[in-house]
């Protein structure tokens, strides 16, 4: 795989005059269109996040190679329609007091927002932006800290790819396919996955009490237990696996770089709910309004569908 990426100073002029609220047709599984497009700003965006207490999305910008530590990643604040709520990033690598290089996924638990950064979890006040703690797995091995999610107790579930990026932006695998368990800022090994299968996406399923996950390298939908040692392969779907959800009614979303689509699995079946878009990385969810929020990692663009 080889990726083209666009680096660049990140200047936000505007926000896009978008709305959204509009529903979909009933028992349409997606409408034509997407309710709102956000394309100003944007520099490599992996994941967004929906904070369902403060009504807003948060977007993690990589800006650049994935695993360079450039110091110019950033996140911003959209608004619950999408537009873009501040002038500057909310959070900031190029700010002096902010180390932030290439962010991914990202949680919340109370106040603190939960980033993943190549081979550190950095923590920030949710209010100010501030620093609450770096946490650097590096000696751990972590090479590719990918997608992040919150357990019911608070311990956070962080995925390792175990890839890396040379110069040419060739993939390598100098890493372990595994999940880490960080709770009481300690962090250690959860599960190891299938050697390559480069874990990218999880997400709990409350029905089937376990993580599901899927991989970047890998056509398999995992699930995982925690207090097991070893993933369950419930299924298969296109492979290039990136985000995935738990919809309200139960069944998993998950996007494919494979086939450049949104994927529903459920009763062990995958089934292509939407294609055309491109890298589709690590997607947010509002589940009372229905809509997936769906970054397109190479174009520099978040698309928000309505899924029901
Ligand atoms: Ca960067
Ligand atoms: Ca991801």
């Amino acid at each position: 795989m080889r990726l083209a990426f666009i680096t660049r100073r990140v200047t936000i002029a505007f926000a896009l005059p978008v709305t959204l609220g509009a529903a979909c047709g009933d028992r349409t599984p997606m409408a034509d269109a997407p309710v709102a497009v956000v394309s100003a700003g944007l520099a490599t965006p992996e994941s967004v996040l929906w904070d369902s207490v403060r009504n807003l999305w948060y977007l993690s910008n990589i800006n650049g190679n994935p695993t360079a530590k450039d110091g110019n990643g950033y996140i911003l604040r959209l608004t619950a329609d999408g537009a873009m709520m501040d002038s500057l990033p909310f959070i900031n690598g190029a700010d002096a007091d902010i180390v932030l290089h290439a962010p991914k996924g990202m949680a919340l638990v109370g106040d603190t927002l939960w980033v993943a950064d190549i081979d550190a979890v950095r923590g920030f006040n949710v209010t100010t932006g501030n620093v609450v703690t770096n946490l650097e797995l590096g000696l751990q091995g972590a090479t590719f800290l990918n997608d992040v999610a919150a357990g019911a107790d608070g311990t956070l579930y962080i995925t390792d790819s175990g890839i890396a990026f040379d110069a040419s932006l060739n993939v390598t695998h100098p890493g372990k396919s595994r999940v880490f368990a960080l709770k009481d800022r300690m962090a250690r090994e959860a599960v190891v996955l299938p050697a390559q299968s480069a874990a990218n996406g999880l997400a709990w399923d409350a029905a089937r009490g376990a993580w599901l996950i899927v991989g970047f390298n890998s056509p398999n939908i995992f699930a995982w237990t925690p207090g097991t040692d070893s993933v369950t392969a419930l299924g298969t779907g296109p492979g290039g696996g990136d985000g995935i959800i738990i919809l309200a009614d139960g069944r998993a979303l998950f996007s494919s770089w494979a086939d450049s689509s949104l994927t529903v699995f459920a009763d062990g079946v995958s089934t292509k709910l939407r294609g055309g878009l491109p890298a589709p990385a690590d997607l947010g969810y509002d589940a009372t309004r229905g809509l997936v929020a769906v970054p397109l990692f190479q174009h520099d663009r978040v698309e928000f569908w309505t899924v029901k």
